[in-house]
């Protein structure tokens, strides 16, 4: 049987750095193509320069590596796409397009694509925001992510490609920097703490909004890409959650093991962005569809946080 050969673009992100790695280990090193615009210094293995809004560079690898299923990670993230919002919609449109056009074009058998919680706007319930929600968001990335999960649903509908999404809350982890996210604030308040420095929150204490471990991240995006077609009841993208907490919360959590910690919040243009998202998330869906079930919450995450970080900053290695 012709072996799986798995290309994942955007592989130098914070999804696509740790995606990398267990796509290695489930489908074998020689068998994974990780691609982005720049190498990463620090990435070990074979590793592709590809501009994934150039159509014939993306054509080019998949034959050339007789590619088999794609996991598309390119983005221009919420706050950082505010920046310059027509280069946001241009990237993660053209991106998107070129994905599947070859994939429709060249018999790929699977397709991921990461949507977002940054898809709901302010006109949802923002506790437990149900699956079925009104899709208004105030970001060009939530829009993008909006036409993205469309566009999944169309080629799914027309050409029977199977493509599958999860609109990921803010995620977190520790094998990368914080990004361009809204979200980020939860990855980077960890380092300050590691570090013994001061955090300067760029959201108020109070501000609630979903989050997902980076294990639990991968685990699910694994789980819905192993999952029987037949269990895939939403085909544009699926809530999906882990836990829901607020920059207070994670403060005092933290706190319980630095217990000289200290945050100031100061406000910034991400506050409107982050008003605009849920607090809580309705995946039900996901857990009926392909028994989908976190493993963790805002204790056992910040614990094995601080112990890798403080790995990290005492050995100056990303473990
Ligand atoms: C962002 N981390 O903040 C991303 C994510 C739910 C937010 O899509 O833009």
């Amino acid at each position: 049987m012709k072996h799986e050969r798995i290309l994942i673009t955007g592989a130098g992100g914070q999804l696509g750095t740790v995606l990398t790695v267990e796509l290695k280990k489930k489908y074998g090193a020689e068998n994974v193509i990780a691609s982005d615009l720049r190498v990463n210094p620090d990435f070990i293995g074979h590793f592709e320069v590809l501009d994934a809004t150039d159509f014939d560079a993306l054509k080019r690898v998949v034959l050339e590596y007789e590619i088999t299923q794609i996991f598309h990670l390119v983005a221009i993230l919420s706050a950082n796409g505010e920046k310059d919002p027509m280069n946001t919609w241009d990237v993660n449109m053209k991106s998107f397009f070129n994905v599947l056009e070859v994939s429709r074009l060249h018999g790929i058998k699977k397709v991921f694509y990461p949507s977002s919680i940054a898809v709901f706007g302010e006109d949802v319930d923002m506790d437990n925001t149900p699956q079925d929600s009104n899709l208004v968001p105030l970001t060009v990335y939530g829009m993008s992510k909006v036409a993205g999960e469309n566009w999944a649903n169309y080629y799914h509908k027309k050409y029977d490609l199977d493509v599958r999404s999860l609109r990921y809350p803010g995620v977190i982890g520790y094998q990368s920097m914080p990004g361009g996210g809204t979200t980020d604030y939860a990855v980077d308040i960890f380092h300050k703490a590691v570090k013994h420095e001061t955090f300067d929150c760029f959201l108020e204490a109070s501000t609630h909004l979903p989050m997902i471990f980076i294990d639990d991240a991968i685990k699910a995006t694994l789980e819905l890409m192993d999952a029987p077609a037949e269990k895939i009841s939403v085909r544009t993208s699926y809530n999906l959650s882990g836990m829901s907490f607020a920059p207070k919360d994670v403060f005092e959590v933290i706190k319980k093991t630095m217990p000289n910690f200290e945050i100031t919040y100061k406000p910034d243009f991400r506050q409107d962005i982050a008003n605009s998202w849920p607090n809580s998330i309705d995946d039900s869906q996901a857990k009926k569809d392909w028994n989908w079930q976190p493993n963790y919450n805002l204790e056992n995450m910040t614990k094995v946080m601080i112990e890798k970080l403080e790995l990290y900053y005492n050995s100056k290695l990303i473990a």
